[in-house]
């Protein structure tokens, strides 16, 4: 990955790049998302993002725009763990983290489908700072460094999300706040001032700064098998705990995982299993809701 592409992610919020999987990979990550689509939607794996609920705990239902924890053991699905921590992922993040490989630390994995009964939205946010916080907080917060990645890879076309290009640097303007300052989903996403809508051929990836503004439409139309992802730079610390502890990590200490996992792999799992370590009995604000 370039320079320039880094330059992009860091300027705007968010980069489109290609070649993050193989033709085979491609192949291999689909047939094991049908699979594990499949096995959610019966309610055979209850990890589940649950159609009506935006954030965590997702809660039980039987319509999902989402399927939890893919690296996880009990879903028999090597080839996500194989992709997430081989050379082509751990390459993009070390480039727009600005880190080594031995910095790299192992976060969530989960996979974005299209709902099945009824259509879904999310509504504007961002996700590491609530709606309801203030100009000042909100520019505070968006000072903070994130030492993290997180990307959406398509597996079939994708044009659920919208972002606001370089809203990471700055507080909402008045009208921007004002229409991200409830939990309503928008009926029109390109009503928000400075918005544009992600489109991702099959292959591609958005990489984006979870704290960009955004939203996301959900079809019950529009096919979706969308890989989403993100990775941690351990130098970070405390700053990663509370939005990647919340979504339950647990399983994620066990050998039977472990196993599974290639020597990076590895080495990014014992830093995820340092900072569970030490933030397990913190007390941690969950929801961002509200
Ligand atoms: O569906 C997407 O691509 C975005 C999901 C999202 O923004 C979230 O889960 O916070
Ligand atoms: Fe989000």
């Amino acid at each position: 990955m370039s320079a320039e592409l880094k330059e992009h992610y860091d300027t705007h919020g968010y980069v489109i790049v290609r070649g993050l999987v193989t033709p085979s990979e491609q192949a291999d990550l689909l047939a094991a998302t049908d699979r594990a689509t499949t096995r959610t939607r019966s309610g055979s794996w209850t990890h589940a993002r649950i159609v009506g609920k935006q954030f965590p705990p997702y809660g039980a239902g039987d319509d999902v725009w989402g399927v939890q924890h893919a690296m996880h053991p009990a879903l028999g699905e090597p080839a996500f763990a194989r992709w997430y921590a081989g050379d082509a992922v751990r390459g993009a993040a070390q480039t727009l983290l600005g880190c080594q490989d031995d910095h790299l630390q192992m976060e969530l994995f989960n996979i974005l489908v299209h709902p099945l009964r009824s259509d879904f939205a999310l509504c504007w946010h961002r996700d590491d700072i609530r709606n309801s916080a203030d100009e000042d907080e909100e520019r505070a917060s968006l000072q903070v460094r994130h030492y993290g990645v997180q990307w959406n890879t398509a597996l079939r076309e994708d044009s659920s999300l919208y972002v606001v290009p370089g809203s990471h640097r700055f507080p909402r303007t008045p009208a921007q706040r004002a229409m991200s300052s409830n939990t309503i989903a928008p009926t029109d996403p390109l009503a928000m001032s400075g918005a544009i809508q992600v489109t991702l051929k099959p292959g591609e990836t958005v990489f984006y700064n979870n704290n960009i503004l955004h939203c996301a439409t959900y079809s019950t139309r529009k096919p979706r098998a969308t890989l989403h992802a993100c990775m941690g730079d351990a130098r970070g610390g405390s700053t990663r705990a509370r939005n990647i502890l919340q979504h339950g990590l647990e399983w994620m200490r066990e050998e039977a995982f472990r196993e599974t996992l290639s020597l990076e792999g590895k080495q990014m799992q014992d830093r995820l299993v340092r900072m569970q370590e030490v933030f397990h009995d913190k007390p941690v604000e969950y929801s961002l809701e509200g």
